[in-house]
């Protein structure tokens, strides 16, 4: 490799420069700065994304803690723009109850979550997302655990915006990271993304571009999931849009707050 060849931490074939692509178009569409910004992430394979490439403010945390990290920043600095970028593992295993939590507060962060079913930087363990059956090296027989459906856990922790796209959707992953920016609340974009060194070794997918058309073929649109048999649907991926809807977000009501009890001191 030429010396002036900028290195990256991403093995070949891997979906998070597709996610990394999208951000970048998203805040580029929207003709934000990167000083507008702070990006938070925790460890893993995912957390990379943003450091060291991104010319931006970024917090390169612990893992599980970057959604914690991240809630102290917004209260602090109110005014910036914080994204989080982090792992399946990373965001519901170890930090899943900063997720939830930071759902029903209804800070105004903006996660991206990529979402591969399993831990890629340590080595293809099971995360709380692999599906059911899978063998990897921590389950060498089966997984035996009802892994989770992030996006309908968020649903239902109480976030404003929350969708779900493959990374064979770039376009509509881009489109909904604007949205998420534009939106004041908490907003959850879970990328299905593929590791092809890790999860397409132990389900047989294989290679990237065998993931991507895999992603293809057994995505189903929200809209059209809702008239079909869920028995229909066992083992096909839900994009789209959760839910937009509209809800008191924490750090403007923290304001109120503070206002309010200058005036009656
Ligand atoms: C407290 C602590 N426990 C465990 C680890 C080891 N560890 C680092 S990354 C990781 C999992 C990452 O998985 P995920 O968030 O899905 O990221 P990916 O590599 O798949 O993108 C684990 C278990 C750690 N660094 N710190
Ligand atoms: S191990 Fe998997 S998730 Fe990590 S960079 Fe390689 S392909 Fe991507
Ligand atoms: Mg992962």
């Amino acid at each position: 490799m030429r010396d002036h060849v900028t290195k990256t931490a991403t093995c070949p074939g891997c979906g998070n420069g597709i996610a990394a692509q999208a951000i970048l178009m998203a805040i580029d569409q929207l003709e934000l700065s990167m000083d507008d910004f702070i990006f938070v992430s925790g460890i893993g394979c995912s957390a990379w994304i943003p450091t060291p490439l991104f010319a931006a403010d970024i917090m390169h945390t612990t893992h599980g803690r970057p959604i914690a990290f991240a809630t102290g920043l917004k209260l602090g600095l109110p005014g910036k723009k914080v994204m989080v970028i982090s792992g399946d593992g990373d965001l519901c295993a170890i930090g899943g109850n900063h997720l939830i939590h930071a759902a029903r507060r209804n800070i105004d962060l903006t996660v991206v979550l990529i979402n591969n079913f399993i831990y890629g930087m340590t080595g293809g363990q099971t995360a709380p997302t692999t599906p059911r059956g899978l063998r990897t090296i921590t389950s060498p027989y089966e997984t035996l655990e009802h892994p989770f459906d992030i996006s309908s856990m968020v649903v239902a922790a109480g976030a404003p915006f929350v969708v779900r796209w493959t990374t064979y959707h770039p376009r509509q992953m881009t489109r909904c990271i604007k949205k998420a920016l534009q939106k004041k609340g908490f907003s959850l974009i879970e990328v299905i993304s593929q590791c092809p060194v890790q999860f397409g070794r132990v389900s047989g997918l294989g290679s990237g571009v065998n993931m991507l058309k895999y992603y293809k073929e057994n995505s189903v649109s929200i809209t059209k999931a809702k008239d079909v048999d869920p028995e229909a649907l066992e083992g096909k991926i839900i994009v789209g849009e959760f839910v937009d809807r509209e809800k008191a977000e924490l750090t403007e009501e923290y304001a109120r707050i503070m206002r309010q009890a200058a005036e009656e001191d």
